[in-house]
């Protein structure tokens, strides 16, 4: 895993090329394969019952990225969750027929490139709009906490957890498939949303201050000028403007 995060920043800063980035890819794939067999053997010798829950695992639609995810599942799988790893490229009508069909305990999607950021709200609102109330995992890369809380939780009742990385994912599936800690974790995760969200929208208010410099326009600023002095951090130039629009 370590050896894929350094892959990866050396794809990032242009070090790394595509053909590099597949071949590190399949030896972490074959890497994962080979070790599998062991773990299960691990398992039937230790008399390992697979009874601590259903976890149904995808990569959202659009998206081919599944080593993290395969990690996931097997970390999932040494604890003792049954996990059906639905693949990649899995559409929310299947991942969520699935999880009615096998009475999953939680649903996990992963995503790591930027369309897979709206699919994960399209899957959330699905839920949302077939009633379930099942835990939903969000990982992958590309996904982040503040993502989690200003996007997917507002599009669905039910608790929406981001996980930052496999080695975390025992901890939160237990908690959550344990009545009284999942109250707990819901309540404090659903505290740490509100804030993130508010402090999301603080940021989004917040004037441009780069925009210093120009003569308020009677239009709204939207003049050449001021454009070509907008900062490049600010999405919403003509609203923020203090000196155009206060
Ligand atoms: C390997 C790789 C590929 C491989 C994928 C092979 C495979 N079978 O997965 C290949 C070569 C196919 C590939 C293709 C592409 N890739 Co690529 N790829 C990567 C790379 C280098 C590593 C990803 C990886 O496996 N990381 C290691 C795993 C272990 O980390 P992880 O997935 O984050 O998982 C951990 C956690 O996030 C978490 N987790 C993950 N999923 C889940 C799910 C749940 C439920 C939970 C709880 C936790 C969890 O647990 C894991 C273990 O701790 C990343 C760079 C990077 N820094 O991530 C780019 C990267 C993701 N790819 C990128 C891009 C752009 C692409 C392509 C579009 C390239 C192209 N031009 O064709 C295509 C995508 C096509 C598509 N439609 O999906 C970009 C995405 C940028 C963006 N924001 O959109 C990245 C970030 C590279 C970059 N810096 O530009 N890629």
């Amino acid at each position: 895993m370590d050896g894929m995060k350094i892959v990866g920043d050396l794809f990032g800063a242009g070090k790394m090329f595509l053909p590099q980035v597949v071949k590190s890819a399949r030896v972490m794939k074959r890497s994962v394969a080979y070790l599998e067999p062991f773990i299960e053997a691990g398992k039937e010798a230790d008399d390992v019952r697979r009874g601590n829950g259903k976890v149904v695992l995808a990569t959202v639609k659009g998206d081919v990225h599944d080593i993290g995810k395969n990690i996931v599942g097997v970390v999932l799988g040494c604890n003792n969750y049954e996990v059906i790893d639905l693949g990649v490229m899995v559409p929310a009508a299947k991942v969520l027929d699935t999880a009615a069909a096998e009475g999953a305990d939680a649903v996990g999607l992963s995503g790591l490139i930027t369309p897979s950021l709206d699919e994960m709200v399209t899957v959330a609102a699905e839920m949302d709009r077939r009633g379930l109330r099942l835990p939903l995992l969000i990982g992958g890369a590309t996904t982040s906490r503040q993502h989690t809380a200003v996007r997917i939780a507002p599009a669905y009742d039910g608790t929406t957890v981001h996980v930052l990385d496999a080695s975390r994912v025992v901890g939160v599936v237990s908690d959550l498939l344990d009545p009284g800690r999942a109250r707990d974790l819901d309540a404090a995760n659903r505290t740490e949303q509100q804030r993130l969200r508010e402090q999301h929208e603080t940021r989004r208010r917040r004037p441009c201050w780069r925009w210093s410099g120009h003569a308020p326009t009677p239009s709204g600023c939207r003049s050449a000028t001021c454009r070509s002095r907008r900062s490049p951090a600010c999405a919403r130039w003509s609203r923020r403007c203090p000196s155009c629009a206060p």
